[in-house]
């Protein structure tokens, strides 16, 4: 037993919950495969002052009807829960203490595919958001620096199985960022679950 296991992260203006053992390894790996292979994996393109990019990863948007969402500059309508992640977003839900309609899928495909820095603070997040992510497969880097730039303040290793909880007014102060690595890494899938509330 890890007595460490869930002990807050200590970080100034922020609210940071690490379960690294939430899910066994049987879970992890078998929910791990089935959303590899039964999910629409996507991979937007961006236009970036007259270049288009594609995204350094796969994703996918599933929620309920209303919560529609932008990510990477585009409005992604949800696709409908599978039993799975609806199953997955009730024992979050339960765990979070708290609603969320909706889940962001990211597919880290190898070492090459990232994530750059960003806080989750989209208008339709509403102040102070909830974001509740679950890590399932290779484990990657998860750094946080103060919004605005300057030096990697803290890094976490995002296990297999983990689940990282974000609250309060964390995103108004932080940015966080998956890098790149040259490290040989597993593939990985992140589940990112929030709360979209209705436009005004
Ligand atoms: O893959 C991760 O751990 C980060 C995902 C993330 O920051 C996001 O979906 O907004
Ligand atoms: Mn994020």
């Amino acid at each position: 037993m890890d007595l460490f296991a869930d002990t807050p992260i200590a970080l100034p203006d922020a609210e940071l919950q690490f379960l690294p053992h939430w899910l066994d390894a049987a879970t992890a790996q078998a929910w791990f495969r089935q959303l590899q292979a039964e999910t629409p994996w996507q991979q937007p393109e961006l236009f970036i002052h007259g270049r288009s990019i594609r995204v350094p990863r796969l994703l996918a948007w599933y929620g309920d009807a209303e919560a529609s969402y932008r990510y990477s500059g585009l409005e992604h309508r949800p696709l409908p829960w599978t039993p799975l992640l609806a199953e997955i977003r009730g024992r979050i839900e339960a765990l979070a203490g708290q609603r969320l309609n909706g889940v962001l899928l990211n597919y880290y495909r190898d070492g090459d595919d990232s994530m750059g820095w960003h806080s989750d603070d989209e208008a339709e997040l509403g102040a102070n958001p909830l974001i509740a992510s679950l890590n399932l497969g290779g484990t990657r880097r998860f750094d946080l620096r103060r919004k605005g730039g300057g030096r990697i303040v803290h890094s976490l290793e995002l296990v297999d199985g983990s689940l990282l909880v974000m609250r309060g007014a964390t995103q108004h102060h932080w940015q966080h960022q998956v890098a790149k690595t040259r490290k040989a890494v597993a593939p990985r899938i992140n589940l990112t679950f929030r709360l979209i509330r209705g436009r005004a």
